[in-house]
């Protein structure tokens, strides 16, 4: 990592350099400048670095292209990320105002000004929802909650009807797991630390009412955070620190197959480089890409030819690349579900208002440990969630996700010369109900009530966002059962962009084993 530090305009290019050994970051070179390769992946999330890994492993040079930040140097601060108790520029994409995902407290607004910066989440609005994603060299990684959740194999089927469940179970599961250091909380630790106190208030509570409680595994560094409460290592979970980043303790992709494909010397990576468009080019493709500054502008436009291009820039980020250049014609040939089969993974989040005798505890870990599972009976599966403010707030939150059943599409605005998606707020209903399966019958039990003042003046659900989309070029719909696109040999997609909408679970894992599956059939029959 690089001592240097992060000046005003940003990263240094001399960084990026040594820190990243890209080769496309040159703002010297006249633009468009051309280059080579056999193979370039747009995005560097859990689908990206996963083919970039393998592929590199296989021989293949790979070059990988991010348009968020390298996310390798500290600020002015001495520290790479910062808190979401005090956001700062580093907070958001592009915003002068954070919007935080619960954005009242006891009712009043919490959102602050920030200036305009290429930040880490991105809140992007569509119509009906707002889509949280990572914005950086590791993608969502950067700013997940890391709970590594395999789907029970009896619901596989729900998630993925054309993949074979044996090979998932037995090899690509297992093969994600390992590469992403998913491990689980030490169960006796669990019982006597103070910062897991909201999660045992929210077993006693699941139990009491007769749901099935569970430990949830995670990436984050479980002795790490043991460190982190003995005060004998610097706080990271234990101080606020998810959303924006977490400067300790997470093993995000920097740390794990990123790390693994750059070892191998044959991956680059250019950060601050947004793909614009993708054309066929003589049996390759010519890649176009705009190189941003700090501040978001476009400083440069290079052009790139690849022998091979994986799709990779997320659900939302490959959809609205795939619809906009099958709709203006760049890539005649993709077919009619291009855009289509997205979902929010039924995503919904309320508080509960414990009595004052049930306190959840000031300390409060940011990585969840547990969930409730009334998938079967209720279709939620509803994380325990920290409300890390510092203070106690008598409070148990959730983040469920539910089997919602609405699907959108996206579509190409050409008057507006932008993608849009025809989600619904309405669509959110279903997910309110399910959850409330759960929730209705624990207040009803407990004799507690709502929480009405996270997410706007006596607002009780949180349901105007997803943390988890997916879809958009499915499976075996827009590209084959492998993840190649329909119509233009060479391109395939790689990411969230290829799940149905929902994976009864958080979703990470799930894209890290697909995309495991299809790179190794891709590399033993297409390269
Ligand atoms: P993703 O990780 O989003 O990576 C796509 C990358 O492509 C990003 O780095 C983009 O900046 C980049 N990109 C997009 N467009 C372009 C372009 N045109 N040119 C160049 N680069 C581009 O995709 N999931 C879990 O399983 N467990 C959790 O605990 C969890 N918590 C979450 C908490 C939050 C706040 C958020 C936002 C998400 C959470 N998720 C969680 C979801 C998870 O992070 C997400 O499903 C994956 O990151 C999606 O992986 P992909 O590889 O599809």
């Amino acid at each position: 990592m690089s001592s240097e530090r992060e000046g005003a305009l940003g990263v240094s290019r001399r960084t990026l350099l040594a820190g990243t050994g890209f080769i496309l970051g040159a703002a010297a070179l006249p633009a468009p400048a051309k280059a080579n390769v056999p193979a370039l992946v747009i995005g560097t999330g859990y689908g990206g670095a996963v083919a970039a890994l393998r592929l590199a492993q296989a021989g293949v040079d790979v070059h990988m292209v991010e348009m968020g930040m390298a996310w390798d140097t500290p600020g002015p601060d001495g520290k790479i990320f910062c808190t979401t108790t005090s956001p700062d520029h580093r907070s958001y994409w592009l915003r002068t105002k954070t919007k935080a995902p619960l954005n009242y407290f006891l009712g009043f607004p919490i959102d602050r000004d920030i200036s305009r910066y290429t930040g880490i989440l991105d809140a992007e609005e569509f119509g009906g929802i707002t889509v949280y994603q990572g914005r950086g060299v590791g993608g969502g990684s950067l700013v997940n909650g890391g709970m590594a959740v395999t789907p029970k194999r009896q619901h596989f089927a729900s998630v993925l009807p054309s993949v074979n469940p044996d090979e998932m179970y037995d090899v690509y599961y297992p093969r994600a797991n390992a590469g992403l250091g998913v491990g689980l909380i030490d169960p006796a630790w669990f019982e006597s630390t103070a910062c897991y106190q909201y999660s045992r208030v929210g077993r006693k509570h699941a139990q009491r009412s007769g749901f099935p409680w569970t430990f949830v595994p995670d990436v984050y560094d479980w002795d790490y955070m043991k460190q982190e409460a003995a005060g004998t290592a610097p706080k990271s979970a234990l101080a606020g620190e998810i959303l924006y980043g977490n400067n300790h303790g997470k093993k995000s992709l920097q740390k794990t197959y990123l790390a693994q494909a750059r070892a191998t010397g044959r991956v680059t990576i250019s950060p601050l480089h947004r793909v614009t468009s993708v054309t066929p080019a003589g049996g390759a493709y010519t890649v176009t890409m705009e190189q941003l500054d700090t501040s978001g502008n476009v400083v440069a436009v290079k052009q790139v030819t690849a022998n091979r291009v994986f799709f990779a820039a997320g659900s939302v980020g490959t959809s609205k690349l795939l619809v906009k250049l099958k709709a203006t014609g760049a890539l005649p040939g993709l077919n009619d579900e291009v855009g289509k089969g997205w979902g929010d993974n039924g995503n919904v989040m309320c508080g509960r208002a414990n009595h004052l005798w049930d306190p959840t505890g000031k300390l409060q870990s940011t990585i969840p440990c547990s969930g409730i599972d009334n998938w079967d009976a209720g279709g939620a599966f509803a994380e325990v969630a920290p409300l890390p403010t510092g203070i106690e707030t008598y409070a148990s939150f959730y983040l469920s996700i539910t089997r919602n059943p609405y699907r959108a599409q996206f579509t190409w605005n050409a008057a507006a010369g932008k993608v849009e998606l025809n989600w619904q707020t309405a669509w959110k209903q279903p997910s309110i109900t399910m959850a409330k399966t759960i929730f209705d019958k624990i207040n009803s039990k407990e004799g507690t009530i709502y929480r009405t003042d996270l997410f706007g003046v006596y607002k009780i659900w949180g349901d105007h966002l997803t943390y988890h989309p997916l879809g958009g070029a499915v499976l075996n719909k827009a590209t084959d059962n492998y993840g190649r696109l329909h119509g233009h040999p060479g391109l395939y997609v790689i990411d969230g962009a290829l799940i149905p909408g929902n994976t009864t679970v958080n979703p990470f894992v799930t894209i890290t084993a697909l995309a495991e599956r299809n790179i190794e059939r891709i590399i033993a029959t297409d390269l």
